[in-house]
């Protein structure tokens, strides 16, 4: 059979690459050897042909003039952008040889690998690069800048990342969208409540904005932020209360549920009023329709992961589906993360075995403080995948870190992102499209293939080849670090032991291009808590010092600022990529920031205007939308936007690089923030 990147004329299948849990199927139209267009592949079970806007418009960002063709090399200033074109031999060689005289002078912790999921491809994202580094001996990065609060704090009480099955979700009666802004970031969890909402389900929406996913509710209630925890808290002492709750389910598959009673005496509905700004009537009305509702599923989002109490909340909103025995009901639960079932060899692939000695951890929503730290530095930071100068937390320091004269940093991307600019070495990436890879929905429980559908993009590459091209040059000589992407991949699927991909394998793949985990509804069977069953008490979270019931623990109390600072993600780009595309910049118009009436008036700030918002971190300045879409005292902005020249919209300059109550975690919206209005000549 023809390959798909030597069809001139003709449709192709792939999948999306990106970090969206949607991972959705792709057709790719080509025209002379060109990506024409891109549509939605009907025939995909779950996404069924209908795609966002960000990828529709995907050719722009693959065929943008600004894309980076050949490895360059830094001739101006760091953060300056001025680069020459070199060879990659010539890349190659000035890496590794600053690679061997820092290790043979320093040792190889003084590298760090810096990366994320701007392509989730298992191969690109956790394949040849973990291998490489593991055997370099290079510090090791914790990669805790997304969702591991909310993770940890999940798999306390379910085990896991297990949840319901998207396709059950036509029988679900009650939709709770939870933190979660899924128009914009999960689309065809929307698609599927919107379709169960003309059999007569519900939708409620839990958020601090009334944003798009808020306006289209059946019921929106807003909350004020980082309180989630005792809403769940305080809807379970209603449930208990009144006699809802499911005493047979709780027996069989649940430990705790009597201590758990006792505990939520505590909550009284007008203390969880007091603490959430939700009306107490509200909060009865709430734990009512969750009470009698089923199938009810709970969809857990980011937006209450991304805070100090991320995993407590997670962990206790992770309980409430025990408590009415919605795990037996198809279409009832929760989904967090469905990545569990999809759990495939990491071991085979990344290859930890290759680590010869201990090395340090670093924290990367720590980066900034990381590379100012001057006992045992950083001296050399290897970037792919990711753009700190822009997503990272105190952004501030992140670039000063990044200025560094001493430091020897390497960025592999499609583009001169920010943390580009700061690069000695920028090498050019292919995109997703231009790769083999595989990939593994956090959603919707199938697994797919993707085979390169362009050549790649002038002399790019992709990761795992710079990263063989690495190994080489540092004359590595093990065969782990030589296979190419097919042996990485049957390594990383045959003879799986999760239970769910019982009857997956690489061949199999091959043949059949995506295959969905088997056995879902086995997830009671094969809870892997301690106790083999939903642990709403836990004594593993006990002995790692956390309360073992649901608890609800409040926000750090930071600085003296008035407003709670939300900068979340925006509708039209994907975390910051598409930041830099002009199709994408221009469909989203402008960054902003929201506010409430009140908190407006009181500082004089009119709609539409530009304000300063800043704290001990930073500022920025954004326009302003005035209105009831946030509470009072909470201010909320959308988008990681690329810098521009005169605009001053770096959102991280503001959030704080705390670290969340587990896992590590992120704290990008527990940062607190006062805003003014600024000089009509400014
Ligand atoms: N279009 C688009 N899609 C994306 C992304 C993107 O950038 N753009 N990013 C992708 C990635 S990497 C991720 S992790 C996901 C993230 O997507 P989501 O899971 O939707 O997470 P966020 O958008 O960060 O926040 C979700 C909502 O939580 C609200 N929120 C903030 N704090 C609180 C709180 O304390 N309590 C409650 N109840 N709500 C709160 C915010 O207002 C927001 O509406 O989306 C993925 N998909
Ligand atoms: N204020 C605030 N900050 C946030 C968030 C927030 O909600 N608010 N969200 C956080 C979250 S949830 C996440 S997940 C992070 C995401 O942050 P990042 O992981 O940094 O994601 P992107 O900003 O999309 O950057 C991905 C980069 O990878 C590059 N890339 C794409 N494919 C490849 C490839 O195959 N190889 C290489 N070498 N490079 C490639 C892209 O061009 C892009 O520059 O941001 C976090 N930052
Ligand atoms: S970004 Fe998300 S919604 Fe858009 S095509 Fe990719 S997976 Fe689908
Ligand atoms: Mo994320």
């Amino acid at each position: 059979m023809q390959s798909y990147k030597d069809i001139e004329n003709g449709v192709v299948l792939s999948v999306c690459s990106l970090d969206c849990p949607d991972q959705c199927g792709l057709l790719v139209h080509k025209e002379d050897g060109k990506i024409k267009k891109i549509s939605g592949d009907p025939n995909h079970p779950v996404t069924k042909g209908n795609i966002c806007n960000k990828v529709r418009n995907m050719g722009e960002r693959i065929y943008d003039s600004k894309r980076i063709k050949n490895p360059l090399k830094r001739v101006g200033k760091k953060g300056e952008g001025n680069f020459a074109i070199i060879s990659w031999e010539e890349a190659i060689d000035t890496i590794t040889n600053h690679w061997k005289n820092l290790i043979s002078e320093e040792g190889a912790q003084t590298i760090l690998p810096y990366s994320f999921y701007g392509n989730m491809g298992k191969l690109a994202a956790e394949g040849m690069d973990r291998r490489f580094f593991n055997r370099l001996g290079s510090s090791q990065l914790d990669r805790t800048i997304c969702s591991v609060a909310g993770s940890t704090g999940y798999r306390y009480t379910m085990g896991g990342s297990y949840g319901t099955d998207p396709e059950e979700m036509t029988e679900t009666k009650l939709f709770i969208f939870w933190g979660i802004n899924a128009v914009s970031t999960n689309m065809h969890q929307v698609t599927i409540a919107q379709k169960a909402k003309k059999s007569g389900a519900k939708v409620i929406v839990i958020d601090v904005h009334k944003n798009q996913t808020g306006r289209m509710a059946d019921w929106f209630i807003p909350i004020l932020p980082g309180t989630d925890g005792a809403l769940a808290l305080g809807i379970m002492h209603i449930l208990y209360k009144e006699k809802l709750v499911d005493r047979s389910f709780l027996e069989e598959y649940t430990i705790g549920y009597e201590e758990l009673e006792d505990h939520l005496e505590q909550y009284q509905p007008q203390m969880v009023s007091d603490i959430t700004g939700v009306p107490v009537e509200d909060i009865y009305k709430l734990a009512r329709m969750y009470g009698a509702i089923s199938p009810s599923m709970i969809r857990i989002g980011n937006g209450l992961q991304h805070h100090d109490n991320g995993g407590m909340s997670t962990r206790t909103i992770a309980c409430l589906p025990a408590l009415t025995g919605q795990w037996l009901v198809k279409g009832g639960g929760a989904v967090k993360s469905n990545s569990g079932f999809l759990s495939f060899n990491t071991a085979a692939l990344q290859r930890p075995d290759l680590k010869k000695t201990k090395t340090r951890t670093i924290n990367m929503n720590q980066i900034g403080k990381a590379l100012l730290e001057p006992d045992n530095p950083i001296r050399s930071l290897y970037v792919y995948g990711s753009n700190p100068a822009l997503v990272a937390p105190e952004a501030n320091r992140v670039r000063e870190g990044l200025a560094r004269d001493d430091l020897f940093t390497v960025v592999h991307d499609l583009f001169i992102t920010e943390t580009a600019k700061f690069a000695d070495i920028v090498l050019p990436s292919t995109s997703a499209f231009e790769n083999t890879d595989f990939y593994t929905s956090y959603w919707h429980n199938y697994i797919h293939l993707h085979e390169p559908i362009i050549a790649p993009y002038g002399e790019s590459k992709s990761n795992t080849a710079v990263f063989r091209l690495l190994a080489k040059a540092m004359e590595f000589d093990e065969q782990t670090l030589k296979d190419d992407d097919e042996e990485l991949m049957k390594q990383a699927l045959n003879d799986l032991s999760n239970p769910y991909l019982s009857d997956i394998t690489y061949e199999k793949l091959k043949n059949e291009r995506y295959i969905k985990a088997s056995n879902l509804t086995d997830l009671l069977k094969n809870l892997q808590t301690p106790s083999g069953k939903i642990e709403l008490y836990s004594k593993t979270m006990e002995e790692d010092g956390y309360p073992a019931l649901p608890t609800y623990i409040p926000l750090v109390e930071e600085q003296d600022y008035p407003l709670q600072f939300i900068p979340g993600p925006s509708h039209n780009f994907l975390n910051s990529t598409f930041s830099n595309n002009d199709k994408h910049i221009t469909l989203e118009k402008a960054p902003k920031i929201f506010m409430n009436q009140k908190d407006a008036d009181n500082r004089g700030i009119e709609d539409g205007t530009t304000v300063r918002i800043w704290n001990d971190r930073g500022e920025c300045e954004l326009v302003v939308s005035v209105g009831e879409q946030v509470l009072p005292g909470v201010v909320v902005s959308q988008g990681l936007w690329s810098d521009m020249p005169g605009k001053k919209q770096l959102v991280n300059a503001l959030t704080p690089d705390r670290i969340a109550d587990m896992g590590g975690g992120a704290t990008f919206f527990s940062g607190r923030v006062n805003v003014e209005r600024m000089n009509k000549d400014v």
